[in-house]
């Protein structure tokens, strides 16, 4: 199919087009291989943040907030809603939410959720290419918003420049249900709800945890996700209120400074280049998944292989030997 008037109409600056364009590559692997294809050198001028925190811990309410500050300096926002967890959509709610407050206009504003519909080449994927999308349509910044914890959410946030992980006043719960892979990539910590009690132990908390984990995180990582760590960026803490926007002054400033290290510091370079590799990899992935699957559905050397490892003769080990022999990508 021949995308080039959706393309041109995307150039131009035409939600109507970005919505369409977002559907098929979410839907159509082979869709989204040409679309980028062909919308690839426009991108890389938007600024990508990466967003999560526990439910509850006032997401959407900050991205609101934060969403009017940038509309008013006239930036153009994209927001992606990214849930794995779930088939339901959060971005209509959300839309609601700024709009209803101060009757805000969201000419400037693209907001899209994604769930885990079984998309082709897995939710990450999806959501580096709805980001690329989003970056041509114009977007000086764009929100990526996960919920729940996991592997899924690394992935996701392999592509954002920042990564804001939000947490509230009282229970210790959401330090330690971040511990695992969040923690390493976060740049700022907000305690939101700062008007709760509690916040200043809450950074009190977060501290001696980085100190702790401090010790230990380079063994830890590999060396590819371990680049902005290596390069002395040490996590920023705020605390805020993200229904009366108290300290987001503070807190737009640290996502600023932030930039700033990234392209003074010149990991930049380094970090397009690992983000490029993960991206690359997963799709790799995908199309040696897809090829492999075909191949053993239909292949008479796969039955006799299936045969002898079902006599014992041989073991599921040396026939993915074999079958990475019968791909030739040995
Ligand atoms: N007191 C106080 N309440 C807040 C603040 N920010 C958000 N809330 C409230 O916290 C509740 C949850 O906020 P949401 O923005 O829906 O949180 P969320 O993280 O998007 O929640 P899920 O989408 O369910 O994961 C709402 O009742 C908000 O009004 C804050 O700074 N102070
Ligand atoms: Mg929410």
């Amino acid at each position: 199919m021949d995308y080039s008037d959706l393309i041109q109409k995307l150039l131009n600056g035409n939600a109507r087009a970005v919505a369409r364009l977002i559907t098929l590559v979410e839907n159509d692997i082979v869709a989204a291989e040409n679309i980028i294809n062909a919308i690839y050198s426009h991108t890389g001028n938007a600024y990508i943040l990466g967003i999560t925190g526990s439910p509850g811990s006032g997401k959407s309410t900050f991205i609101s907030t934060l969403t009017k500050i940038y509309a008013k300096q006239g930036k153009k926002i994209g927001i992606i809603c990214v849930d794995p967890t779930s088939p339901l959509t959060g971005g209509a709610l959300l839309g609601d939410r700024i709009r209803m407050k101060d009757n805000f206009s969201l000419k400037n504003v693209f907001i899209r959720s994604m769930a885990n519909r079984g998309q082709l080449g897995g939710l990450a994927r999806a959501t580096e290419d709805v980001v690329k999308i989003l970056d041509v349509y114009g977007c000086d910044i764009i929100i990526v918003e996960t919920v729940g914890v996991g592997q899924s959410e690394v992935d996701i946030f392999k592509s954002a420049h920042s990564v804001v992980v939000l947490l509230v006043p009282g229970l210790g719960d959401d330090i330690q249900a971040i511990k695992a892979g969040i923690m390493e990539i976060t740049d700022i910590f907000v305690v939101n709800k700062m008007d709760l009690s509690g916040a200043d132990k809450k950074i009190a908390d977060i501290m001696q945890m980085l100190e702790l984990r401090m010790n230990y995180k380079y063994e830890s990582l590999k060396d590819e996700e371990n680049i902005l760590l290596k390069s002395n960026w040490t996590p920023e803490i705020v605390k805020i209120n993200s229904i009366t926007g108290e300290n987001f002054e503070k807190l737009t400033e640290l996502i600023d400074k932030h930039r700033d290290f990234l392209s003074k510091s010149g990991v930049m370079a380094d970090y397009q280049k690992n983000r490029i590799k993960s991206e690359t990899l997963q799709i790799l992935k995908h199309k040696i998944t897809k090829k492999v699957e075909g191949l053993i559905s239909s292949n008479p050397t796969i039955d006799e292989y299936l045969r002898l490892v079902m006599d014992k003769s041989l073991d599921p080990y040396s026939m993915a030997n074999l079958i990475i022999k019968l791909l030739g990508l040995e």
